[in-house]
C-alpha cells in the first residue's frame, strides 16, 4: 500500500540547473576572480558529477589541469560553494525558477490524500527549502516529512544512501513508497535503494538510460495521483 512520495529536486520538482545553479556557479566564479565559465553545453557534461562542490573538482582536474590547484584547494571549494549558494538562494527568493508543469497539483493532491511527502536530493538543504518556500508556497518545507539532502550522507547520488536515508528517517520499506526523479544518476539511486521509480526528463536528460522506470514521461503535466496510483496497480 502507498503511503509516501519521495521527490528529487533538481530537475524533477523544477528546472533548476541550467537557468539556476549553473549561472550561480558561474557568478562565485567570477567573485572569485576565476575564469572559469560554464556555458549550456559544457554544464550538460559536468551533470554527470553529483554535487556542487564535486562538481567544481571535477572540472578543475578533468577540464583545467593547466590551473595551479591551491594547497588548500578544498577550502576553496567550500568558499566558492557557499558562494554558489548565495547567488542561487537570492535567484530563488526572486522569484526565479517555477514548479514543473503537475508538480503542483500532484504535491496537493497527495497531501490532501494523507500521503507523505519527502525530499532525496544531493542539493543543499538550503536551496531545497528555499525552492519550495517560493516556487510551492510560504509554507512549502513543511508539506515534506523529511528533506533528505546535501551532505547528510558522504556518498552522493548514484549511490542509494540519501534514499535509505530518507526511508529510515520516515520508517517506511521501499515498498510502501514511490520515487520521482529526472536523470540516470536518480534513477540508479532510486532503484538501488529499491524504489519503484518515476521519470520526467528534462532538455539535459531526455537521452539518458532509464532502464527499470516503471514510467518514463515528458512531465506531470497529465498525471495526477489517481494516474500515479494506476501506474504502480493501486487504482
Ligand atoms: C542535483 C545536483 C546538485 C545541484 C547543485 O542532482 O547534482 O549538485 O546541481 O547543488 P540530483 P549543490 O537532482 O540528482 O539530486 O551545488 O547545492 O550541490
Ligand atoms: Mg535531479
Amino acid at each position: 500500500m502507498l503511503r509516501a512520495l519521495l521527490f528529487d529536486v533538481d530537475g524533477t520538482l523544477a528546472d533548476t540547473e541550467r537557468d539556476g545553479h549553473r549561472p550561480a556557479f558561474n557568478a562565485a566564479f567570477r567573485d572569485y576572480g576565476l575564469d572559469w565559465n560554464w556555458d549550456v553545453e559544457l554544464y550538460g557534461q559536468l551533470l554527470a558529477v553529483t554535487g556542487g562542490k564535486e562538481r567544481m573538482k571535477f572540472y578543475a582536474q578533468r577540464f583545467r589541469p593547466e590551473y595551479p590547484l591551491p594547497a588548500d584547494f578544498d577550502a576553496l571549494v567550500a568558499a566558492l560553494h557557499q558562494a554558489k549558494t548565495r547567488h542561487y538562494t537570492r535567484m530563488l527568493a526572486e522569484g526565479g525558477i517555477p514548479l514543473r508543469p503537475g508538480v503542483m497539483r500532484l504535491l496537493e493532491e497527495a497531501r490532501a490524500a494523507g500521503l507523505i511527502l519527502g525530499v532525496a536530493t544531493t542539493t543543499t538543504p538550503e536551496n531545497v527549502t528555499e525552492l519550495l518556500r517560493h516556487s510551492l508556497a510560504p509554507d512549502g518545507p513543511d508539506w515534506f516529512a523529511v528533506i533528505a539532502a546535501g551532505d547528510v550522507v558522504p556518498a552522493k547520488k548514484p549511490a542509494p544512501d540519501i534514499y535509505v536515508w530518507a526511508m529510515r528517517e520516515l520508517g517506511l520499506e521501499p515498498r510502501q513508497c514511490l520515487a520521482f526523479e529526472d536523470s540516470e544518476n536518480g534513477i540508479r539511486a532510486a532503484l538501488g535503494a529499491g524504489l519503484r521509480t518515476v521519470i520526467t526528463v528534462n532538455d539535459y536528460t531526455r537521452t539518458h538510460d532509464f532502464s527499470g522506470a516503471l514510467a518514463v514521461l515528458p512531465d506531470l503535466a497529465r498525471t495526477d495521483l489517481a494516474q500515479v496510483r494506476a501506474l504502480i496497480g493501486e487504482s
